[in-house]
């Protein structure tokens, strides 16, 4: 029997590959895995005839759903303490941009990672984890950016990649976030901080192989579009792709900006015009939305997803988990979330965390959907539609994860 080492059967398939029905659904249908690939899948009734369906090889998973393993495409996962008592102000009436002028914000985490050891952070962002995988989480992006000095995002990075490693479960990708916040000891030379960026942290990041890509925080509070820019510019010329947190909390074109520089995706894009919108079509980026930094941040401008669907922009969601503007351990929740808050229909959140979301981590071709050649990381749920899966809030229905092929 050379069709596959081990056959998962009688399951509803959510492939989310498109041009076929909704959701990609193959309705009692039968998963192959040979080594770490899919190597067959297709309904029930074209399994070959010498199948041999009582072979301890082969799994009954009883009618429920198996979808591809979730994509969360960005976190900030590693960081030194919490924010918990900024929460609390920020519910007797400070903004989150007061509190970060005032000192507190990302630069109140900048001091406790700076201040962290490489294991106490290991040990945290790992905890983290274990919660995102405990719902059927295989693959995540987890960006510096707390570090703000060359060896604490050096440290960063290096715990965020060894998150992955020896974790049957998890994939890990890395994102360089240097222009994240000016670190206070450059407050009076915005552009002395850009060089370090530019001519010392960049060839280090590269040089020792610590990122897959290189993100930047455009706002008024943070980095100016010529900033990022520089960053950009520097990262394209070491051969780093890159990505961008753009349009947030105000319009600096932050979309179009990414799309110059051919970004994976950008992400957040409440204020992003329909120029904005445009660039990304044109440029194939994927759209990133963060319903959990809108709901904790009690915004009201809501991402422009009608333009983003009649551009055919991808939309990918991601739980943006961070101390501050998004503490969120739940990619399920984040589905809810885009389809209540963002009108998302069920489908287009899951495509969210699965496809668009291997697509803004530039990993389509590996993964993201249920299609033979990918790599055999899948989830079986106990549901029996897949929209059951934005519909409830709590309850996690994740029952067995499979990554690289194997049972975890
Ligand atoms: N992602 C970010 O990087 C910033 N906002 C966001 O949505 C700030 C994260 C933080 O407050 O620590
Ligand atoms: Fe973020």
């Amino acid at each position: 029997m050379s069709d596959w080492d081990y056959l998962w059967v009688n399951a509803q398939l959510v492939t989310m590959t498109t041009g076929g029905g909704e959701y990609g659904l193959i309705e009692n249908g039968a998963i192959g895995v040979t080594a770490d690939r899919i190597s067959w899948l297709g309904a029930m009734n074209e399994l070959p005839v010498r199948a041999q369906l009582d072979s301890p090889r082969v799994v009954d998973v009883k009618g429920r759903c198996i979808t591809p393993g979730l994509i969360d495409c960005h976190t900030h996962l590693v960081f030194g303490g919490n924010r918990a008592r900024e929460f609390e102000m920020r519910l007797k009436g400070a903004s989150y941009e007061e509190l970060q002028r005032a000192g507190g914000g990302i630069l109140s985490t900048v001091a406790a990672t700076r201040a962290a050891s490489e294991e106490e952070l290991f040990t945290a962002a790992k905890k983290r984890a274990a919660a995102l995988k405990r719902e059927g989480v295989t693959t995540i992006e987890v960006k510096s950016g707390y570090g703000l000095d060359v060896e604490s995002e050096l440290k960063m990075l290096r715990v965020a990649k060894s998150l992955g490693d020896n974790d049957p479960q998890l994939d890990v990708t890395t994102t360089f976030l240097g222009a994240h916040a000016l670190p206070p000891e450059y407050a009076s030379d915005r552009a002395a901080y850009i060089n370090l960026v530019v001519e010392t942290m960049l060839p280090r990041v590269c040089g020792e192989n610590l990122a897959d890509a290189v993100d930047g925080f455009c706002e008024s509070i943070a980095f100016s579009p010529e900033e990022i820019e520089r960053v950009f510019t520097r990262a394209r010329e070491l051969g780093l792709a890159v990505k961008l947190h753009a349009d947030q909390l105000s319009d600096l074109n932050g979309a179009a900006l990414a799309a110059r520089y051919d970004a994976l995706s950008a992400d957040h894009l409440e204020y992003t015009s329909e120029a904005g919108v445009s660039a990304l079509a044109k440029s194939g980026s994927v759209a990133v939305l963060l319903p959990g930094a809108f709901y904790i941040l009690k915004e009201t401008r809501l991402p422009p997803v009608s333009l983003l669907r009649r551009q055919q922009v991808p939309i990918a969601v991601a739980t943006d988990a961070n101390p501050g503007s998004s503490p969120v351990l739940s990619l399920l929740l984040m589905l809810n979330m885009a389809c209540t808050l963002f009108s998302l229909t069920t489908e287009e959140a899951l495509a969210g965390v699965t496809r668009n979301a291997a697509q803004a981590l530039g990993l389509l071709d590996d993964r993201g959907t249920l299609e033979t050649g990918k790599r055999a990381d899948f989830v079986i749920w106990d549901i029996a539609h897949p929209s059951e899966l934005a519909y409830m809030i709590g309850g996690n229905p994740c029952v067995d994860i499979i990554k690289d092929g194997k049972t975890v």
